[in-house]
């Protein structure tokens, strides 16, 4: 890990009252001088105020207000575009409640010197969920089994919040012509990075079910995840874009 990389976190939050505040100060005391970003739309639960407070309080973190709920995957632009400006080399994303663990992050970052992108994975060995009923496992499971094999996609998680991106894979894809908003924006990502040639490592993480606050994730969801799947298997059949891409050191495995 180099020493004077620039990391920052990007956190969407939508009413997140419960959590931000230990969220932040879990990520302010990580062994990384990570800087930390939190999205916030509007929430009516004060999120946005308290997220307030805390960058007054600490000089690593800052906040992006928007005027209401405008989707995640938006959120994560406006998150990118502010930390590239700020000049991040690392990019991480990850969920306010808990279910991605700080405490791997060092760790994302430190794979992050052998891949393009980094994610925190439930679907390779030593990874899962915890907390999650039978439905909800095989809603995520079929998800991502579908979305992996209709796109071809390599990564065991392609819906994971959890990642960690070189500053060179964002400034490389058309961010403002992602056309999936909510879940699925994940999933378009993955689909992008992977056709301009980018690598991708996964570290096996444990993802918590939240233990506070709300799920926001609907049955709508779920279709225009489908959708967005059918639309990438259509982008998929033309031809390839191109880009000079750096090359990393391999690593044949994850760790
Ligand atoms: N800024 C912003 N953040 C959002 C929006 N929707 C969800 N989020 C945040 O994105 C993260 C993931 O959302 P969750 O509601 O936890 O969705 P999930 O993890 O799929 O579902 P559960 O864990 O069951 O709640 C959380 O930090 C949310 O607060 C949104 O429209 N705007
Ligand atoms: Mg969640």
């Amino acid at each position: 890990m180099g020493e004077l990389l620039e990391i920052c976190v990007i956190v969407p939050t939508f009413n997140e009252k419960d959590n931000i505040t230990d969220l932040v100060q879990q990520l302010l005391a990580l062994p990384i001088d990570a800087h930390v970003i939190i999205v916030d739309d509007n929430s009516p639960d004060g999120t946005g105020q308290i997220a307030d407070e805390l960058a007054k309080q600490y000089e690593r973190v800052q906040v992006i207000h928007r005027r209401g709920k405008l989707g995640l995957g938006t959120a994560y632009i406006a998150g990118f575009k502010k930390g590239l400006a700020d000049g991040a080399e690392r990019l991480i994303t990850m969920d306010a409640d808990f279910s991605h663990n700080p405490a791997y992050i060092p760790r994302l970052v430190e794979l992050a010197d052998f891949y393009h992108i980094t994610i925190g994975s439930r679907y390779i060995p030593q990874g899962g969920v915890v907390n999650w009923g039978l439905q909800r496992r095989f809603l995520s499971w079929g998800a991502n089994l579908f979305a992996r094999t209709v796109l071809g996609l390599k990564a065991n998680d392609c819906t994971a919040g959890f990642r960690c991106y070189h500053r060179e894979v964002l400034l490389n894809i058309e961010l403002n012509q992602i056309f999936s908003n909510g879940y699925s924006f994940l999933v378009e990502m993955i689909f992008k990075c992977q056709r301009l040639g980018f690598t991708v490592g996964e570290i096996p993480i444990i993802f918590a079910n939240r233990e506070r606050g709300q799920s926001k994730i609907s049955h709508r969801e779920i279709y225009k995840a489908m959708y967005t799947v059918m639309r990438l298997a259509v982008e998929r059949l033309k031809p390839k874009p191109h880009v000079k891409i750096s090359q990393l050191p391999h690593r044949s495995q994850s760790v």
